[in-house]
């Protein structure tokens, strides 16, 4: 059974970038039913006591007619835990250190980065996500489609923006890229950092 913590901060904790009532209902009610299904996709099934990223990174534990439900279902749960995580409020609003260093040889400097990141989160058609990954070690931008994560293609995540409707519809209504643009101001790099050491 997978449970659904609280998040580390209150709802009203991401505005006005994102509003109390788009988190109240992404966390509560999106996210928590993905967790709800999950639970149901695996139930019965001797599966091992593991974390949610293990268990989609070897999907092969699954047998075939479950594996689907699993993917749409663990990987809403999981992607959103990386998505809360990375916004947390207060950290570097921008990225230091070796993180810095990595994204300014990778992409040219975080101005370049920025623009690549919203281009991956506005190209993205229809729901899904895009991401920050090491994939072989090696820094990339890349894109999923509903709730594919790269998490079952080997990658860690360092940093995802959710781009489904629900994530910004309320305020934002058609305009992602202005979601896009403002969500910048909630990345906590401190996280992103930690999260690229323990990844190395
Ligand atoms: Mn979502």
């Amino acid at each position: 059974m997978y449970k659904l913590d609280a998040l580390q901060y209150p709802y009203d904790a991401l505005e006005p970038v994102i509003d109390q009532k788009t988190v109240e209902v992404h966390h509560g009610k999106h996210h928590q039913t993905y967790v709800n299904n999950l639970n149901k996709a695996i139930e019965g099934l001797d599966l091992k006591e593991q974390t949610i990223e293990e268990l989609l990174r070897d999907l092969s534990q699954v047998p075939d007619e479950r594996r689907q439900a699993v993917i749409n279902h663990g990987g809403g749960h999981y992607n959103h835990l990386v998505y809360w995580a990375t916004m947390t409020p207060g950290g570097a609003k921008e990225p230091q250190g070796e993180l810095a260093k990595a994204i300014d040889e990778t992409f040219g400097g975080f101005e370049k980065f920025k623009e690549a990141f919203e281009k991956a989160g506005a190209g993205q058609f229809g729901s899904g996500w895009a991401w920050l990954v090491l994939d072989k070690g090696e820094m990339k931008i890349v894109q999923s489609s509903n709730q594919d994560s790269p998490v079952s293609k080997g990658m860690i995540p360092l940093l995802v923006n959710d781009v489904w409707e629900h994530a910004y519809y309320l305020k934002y209504q058609n305009r992602r890229a202005d979601y896009l643009k403002e969500w910048w101001g909630l990345v906590n790099w401190d996280i992103v950092a930690d999260r690229y050491a323990k990844a190395k």
